[in-house]
């Protein structure tokens, strides 16, 4: 392992005014995606939408940093027989693969899931990085309900996350580390901060006892924040103070950057708290985003899977990634969500 190089391509992941499109929906995610723009998901439409993202210019040179890929397209072309790798390498972002192979029930917890990919993870790893990755992706999942989380999951799903890490490391790519807690439930914010703070503590424990170098990975949580349900929506200012009181005592400032998944906030929301988090600023770590929804939701709808839009898609994909990456610096401001490029 080179850590020299691990640290430089994390700090490049999470560059001041840029951050990572979270690309990678398995084809069951994405096909729920197109379901709700009624587009049909075939390789082919999989294949167009994810080229006119990573052909929209502005967007991907002057915003993204990196771009997470699932399996099945980082092996596809475009349609001009360009592999999509070399399109995002083209733009100037890094290619990331998704490794982790979606959740699994735990046993002996009901109700409780456990992330797969673990088995043959060293020969996949070598494969993605002669395809052009130099990081990847692993998402651990922790609902919170009655009586859940349970110790056993978290600790389950942290010492995997430390093995992905670990493999990560070895075969020279940055692990995004991604303990996802959901925000499905009814619970309140200071629930979520609790059960959010025991899953990092023991996912830097794990990490430790497993020899990750922490300057050659990237965290990406999610925010402390109220679940969709609860009767108690939280206001900005309270998500951006809690979710940055919540990482400094867990995450240590060894880690170079925390890029934050979005998790079913709306478009503006997750851009709101990103940006008044960065506003609080004095961090040691530098914090920007990994969305998939918060950056994908408006260029779907726009594209609806018809060629005429691919321009009007692209536009939308480029606003949103503009608005995150103002956030990104603490530069972004309600009133420009109303200039579309
Ligand atoms: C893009 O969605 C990713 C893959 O999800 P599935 O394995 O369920 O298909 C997902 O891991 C995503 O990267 C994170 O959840 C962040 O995305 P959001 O939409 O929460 O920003």
């Amino acid at each position: 392992m080179n850590l020299a190089d691990l640290n430089k391509v994390a700090l490049a992941m999470v560059t001041p005014g840029k951050g990572v499109l979270a690309a990678d929906e398995s084809s069951g995610t994405i096909k729920k995606r197109f379901d709700a723009i009624s587009v049909e998901s075939t390789e082919e439409t999989r294949r167009d939408y994810r080229e006119m993202l990573f052909r929209s210019q502005e967007a991907m040179s002057k915003y993204v940093s990196g771009v997470i890929l699932y399996d099945e397209t980082i092996w596809q072309n475009a349609k001009d027989d360009t592999p999509l790798v070399k399109l995002i390498e083209q733009s100037g972002a890094i290619p990331g693969i998704k490794v982790d192979e979606g959740t699994q029930g735990l046993p002996g917890c009901p109700g409780e899931l456990i992330t797969a990919g673990l088995d043959k993870l060293a020969e996949r790893l070598k494969k993605y990085y002669e395809r052009g990755a130099r990081f990847a992706k692993w998402r651990a999942v922790i609902d919170i309900g009655q009586n859940i989380p349970s110790m056993t999951a978290i600790h389950v799903n942290a010492h995997a996350l430390a093995r992905y890490a670990a493999l990560c490391q070895q075969a020279q790519i940055v692990p995004i580390v991604e303990p996802e807690v959901l925000m499905d439930g009814d619970h309140d914010i200071d629930r979520c901060f609790e059960v959010t703070q025991r899953v990092l503590n023991k996912t830097f424990q794990e990490l430790r006892v497993q020899r990750v170098a922490l300057e050659g990975m990237i965290l990406k949580p999610n925010m402390a924040i109220a679940g969709k349900k609860s009767a108690k929506p939280s206001p900005v200012e309270e998500v951006a103070e809690k979710t940055i009181r919540l990482l400094k005592s867990c995450v240590p400032a060894a880690v170079p950057g925390i890029a934050f998944l979005s998790g079913g906030q709306s478009d503006e929301d997750a851009t709101a708290h990103l940006n008044a988090m960065n506003r609080i600023g004095g961090l040691p770590w530098r914090l920007t985003f990994s969305y998939g929804r918060a950056l994908q939701a408006a260029p779907q709808k726009a594209w609806s899977g018809k060629a005429e839009n691919v321009a009007a898609g692209q536009r939308a994909f480029t606003h949103r990634a503009r608005m995150n990456a103002l956030a990104s610096k603490g530069e972004w401001e309600a009133g420009l969500e109303k200039k579309v490029a």
